[in-house]
């Protein structure tokens, strides 16, 4: 297809680009760091999503070429954020489970880290609850090299798969993040709210830190501040921002 042949120029024409959204920490309402999100604009057919580029990169053999761009474009990005902030921002980085499955993600993530400078402690790996539900005993060897490395991992729109309670017991997860789904429904007073609180109780029990999605409202943020959430992302703080926005973001708040 077009969109195929595009995909397989894209890197070389350099059109991926990252968007930064903020990631604020509820007790004291500053900017903690940012979720990288990829972008591809393409000279003939625009801006596509990477719900819709992602699994072609993924089919197409592109995921492991872009996911090692990424990595250290991300990194390298947030390498420039340390001089302009007294609290070191961290970096959350969305991976595939191809990226994972098919690849050297933890040697990757070393090479970009060293290039960069970025301390691997301000990087957080996300995940997606399926790469974990259907992943061996070589997977999780590669998720515990990256934290080896001093990288945490956090497990992305967390209560959307299947993952139980015995599973987070075994598995190398630093974040949950409670997906924006709940969030949206959290203030109708019904299973979503219950499933927020159940999920902030499992995963503090189990040592982790609870990142809330898709926050647009201020009853949205009060809900999950009263409830303990550690962390909280969404529109009712910044869209994801181009690089340039993203340091006026923290440079103002
Ligand atoms: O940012 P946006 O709403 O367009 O993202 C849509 C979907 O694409 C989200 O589920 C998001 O996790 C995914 N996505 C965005 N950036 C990346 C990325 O860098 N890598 C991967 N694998 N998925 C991404
Ligand atoms: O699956 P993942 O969490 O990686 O998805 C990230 C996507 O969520 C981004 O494309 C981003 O644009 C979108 N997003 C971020 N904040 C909000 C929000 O407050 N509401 C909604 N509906 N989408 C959001
Ligand atoms: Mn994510
Ligand atoms: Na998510």
């Amino acid at each position: 297809s077009r969109l195929a042949s595009e995909l397989s120029d894209s890197l070389e024409h350099d059109e991926f680009t990252l968007v930064y959204q903020p990631v604020i920490d509820v007790p004291t309402r500053r900017t903690a760091g940012a979720e990288a999100l990829l972008r591809w604009n393409n000279r003939y057919l625009g801006a596509i999503s990477p719900e819709q580029f992602v699994p072609l990169a993924e089919e197409m053999g592109l995921i492991l070429p872009i996911g090692d761009w990424l990595l250290t474009a991300a990194c390298r990005e947030a390498a420039s954020w340390l001089p302009l902030v007294s609290d070191p921002l961290r970096i959350a980085i969305n991976v595939s489970p191809r990226q994972v499955q098919q690849g050297d993600i933890a040697g990757a993530l070393e090479c970009a880290l060293q290039a960069t400078g970025l301390p691997p402690e301000l990087v957080t790996i996300e995940i997606t609850e399926s790469l974990l539900l259907a992943s061996g005993e070589e997977v999780l060897r590669k998720i515990r090299r990256i934290r080896d490395l001093g990288a945490k991992i956090a497990m992305d729109d967390f209560g959307t798969g299947y993952a139980s309670l015995s599973y987070l017991k075994h598995f190398p997860v630093d974040i949950l993040k409670i997906d924006r789904s709940f969030v949206a429904g959290a203030l109708a007073g019904g299973e979503d709210a219950r499933l927020i609180e159940a999920i902030i109780a499992l995963g503090h029990s189990l040592g982790m830190k609870i990142v809330g999605e898709g926050v647009e409202t201020d009853e949205q943020m009060n809900f999950l501040a009263e409830r303990k959430c550690d962390l909280i992302q969404g529109y009712r703080f910044s869209p994801p921002l181009v690089s340039e926005r993203f340091r006026d973001f923290v440079t103002r708040s």
